[in-house]
């Protein structure tokens, strides 16, 4: 019997999809005895070290793990779980771990590059395996801030290494029990085939192949990216739409340019590196009424493969009984459905409002929340900025730009303001007050769109990309106005986003995902 150690924290949806898409049955483990005594146990791991290790502990898990890991019974850990396995991490001081494998946990250094680490990075294997017999080399998706240190009293543990700043453990094994830093649930066929050669009951072992050379580094690719913008159409289906400026209707009827569950596995399977839903009136109708919403990343997640992100209306609500959902109720229930990451946009507008004014972290705001509990990787922030163009930088006490797109009168300078409500307010922010405070709050990545250009085909906006890359040290993706391959192209070289996201250009067929991947590869531009 295979079983899922479910401690109530962030997607394990998609481990069981991913399982029984293998033709196995999965069970969710209901005691500390069935965690020494089934036959195969996945220890899945999203969230904070220091919650992760309160859930085992005050369940009397963690010791019935220590338990099976002596007792060498078959256990794959996938991330967290990893680290779970460590002495100690620099993410809860003073909590303790498993202590199963000697060493630390510690940060990436986010002085030196983008922390969480997200997206897909090769492995370079260390030794023979079971759970590497036969991998050939592929990325696989890695989503963390956090990372298991080398040192000389735990080599024997190590099964393979990646770089990413540093060297760091990305896999461990010793006999039976394996744990692994990326995610294989979330790794595509690759990653669901690793899974398969857990499950299998072979003894063969043979050191899996690796894409990098002796002594080379291994790379992140920069991330292609579909997204789904969904709403209700007028007859009340939920539809894929999208808008010029955000404007989704054509002729007065809201444009339909698919079903979100089909044209997701469709971009799973063209080779998108995440999918995105974004339900674009989220804002104004509460998404737990919205059961279509829900539904939709449930069936969507039984098929797609690589992470999932949702975003609208993510924040707290009273419904008409008075029934009160903080922003954290919202974001859990679309983590049980399949998602992997919540995207906060109005809502993120009015956080940052609050903290820069009082300065305080107060805990209580929706992006902390979300961020203490999950991880700052699962929290995203949709940014909706609008140009607003000045004479000269003395004329606002905005952060401005020099441009080389003058406005209308022929302004150099312009700030880039934050919207709400789908772009239908502006509000007094600044795309870089609102991504700084909301880096300090705790959110671990910003996709940042572009009214100006959503929708036009005329290129991303490489001066705000820009501006916003340069002011903060969580990983960017850029979003609007992709119309070509040579886009992509022109992103990834002139900015350091490490994601490009696009829309029309998918939904129309205009550009297979496949055409830009070997468009970028042929530009030397990191790919999975
Ligand atoms: O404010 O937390 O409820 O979230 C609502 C979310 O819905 C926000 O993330 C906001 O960006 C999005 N949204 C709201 N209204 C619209 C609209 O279009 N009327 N969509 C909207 C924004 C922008 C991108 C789009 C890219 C790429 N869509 O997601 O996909 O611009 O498009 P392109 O490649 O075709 O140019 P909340």
């Amino acid at each position: 019997m295979i079983k899922l150690l479910d401690y109530g924290a962030g997607n394990v949806r998609s481990v069981k999809n991913g399982i029984r898409k293998l033709g196995y049955d999965i069970e969710e483990v209901q005691s500390p005895d069935e965690i020494i005594s089934c036959e195969k146990l996945i220890f899945p791991g999203v969230g904070n070290f220091g919650v992760v290790m309160h859930r085992l502990r005050e369940s009397g898990y963690a010791e019935a793990l220590i338990k099976r890991i002596h007792e060498n019974k078959p256990l794959l850990g996938i991330c967290v779980a990893l680290q779970t396995f460590f002495e100690e991490s620099e993410e809860a001081p003073g909590v303790k771990g498993l202590g199963v494998i000697s060493g630390k946990v510690r940060r990436f250094d986010d002085s030196l590059l983008s922390v969480p680490q997200i997206g897909w990075n090769n492995i370079k294997p260390h030794k023979e395996s079971k759970l590497l017999h036969d991998y050939d080399g592929e990325k696989l998706y890695f989503v963390h801030s956090y990372y298991g240190e080398i040192v000389g009293s735990n080599k024997s543990w190590i099964l393979a290494t990646t770089d990413y700043g540093t060297e760091f453990i990305s896999a461990v094994e010793k006999g039976n029990i394996a744990a692994v830093q990326f995610h294989p649930e979330k790794s595509g066929a690759k990653g669901l085939a690793m899974l398969h050669r857990f499950l299998l009951n072979s003894e063969k072992l043979s050191r899996g192949k690796t894409a990098q050379r002796a002594g080379e580094k291994t790379n992140i690719a920069k991330r292609v990216i579909a997204c789904l913008d969904v709403r209700s159409n007028d007859e009340g289906d939920l539809v894929v739409t999208k808008g010029d400026q955000y404007d989704v209707r054509e002729e007065g009827e809201v444009r339909n340019l698919g079903m979100p569950v089909e044209l997701a596995k469709r971009y799973y399977e063209e080779g998108a590196d995440e999918i995105t839903f974004l339900n674009i009136t989220g804002f104004r109708d509460f998404p737990m009424n919205d059961q279509p919403m829900l539904a939709v990343l449930e069936k969507t997640s039984e098929n797609v493969f690589v992470p999932l992100t949702i975003g609208g209306g993510i924040q707290e609500f009273t419904d008409i009984n008075g029934k009160h959902y903080s922003a954290l109720d919202v974001a859990s229930r679309y983590f049980r459905a399949g998602a992997d990451k919540i995207s906060i946009g109005s809502n993120a507008v009015a956080v940052a409002e609050q903290y820069l004014k009082t300065g305080v972290r107060s805990g209580l705001s929706s992006i902390e929340q979300i961020s203490k509990v999950y991880g700052a990787q699962a929290v995203v922030i949709s940014v909706d900025p609008r140009r607003v163009y000045v004479n000269s930088p003395a004329d606002t006490d905005k952060h401005t730009i020099k441009t080389n797109n003058p406005g209308p009168n022929g302004e150099k300078y312009c700030w880039f303001q934050c919207t709400v409500k789908g772009g239908r307010e502006g509000r007094n922010v600044d795309v870089i007050e609102l991504t700084q405070s909301c880096e300090a709050l705790g959110a671990g990545e910003i996709l940042l769109n572009c009214i100006d250009r959503d929708g036009t085909n005329s290129g991303f906006d490489l001066e705000l990309i820009n501006h916003v890359r340069e002011a903060i040290s969580i990983p960017v993706i850029a979003s609007s106005g992709a119309g070509k391959v040579d886009h992509f192209v022109e992103v990834f070289t002139h900015t350091r986003a490490e994601a490009a996201l696009a829309a029309g250009i998918f939904h129309r067929r205009e550009i297979p995902i496949d055409s830009v991947k070997e468009a970028m590869r042929q530009s030397d531009i990191e790919t999975r």
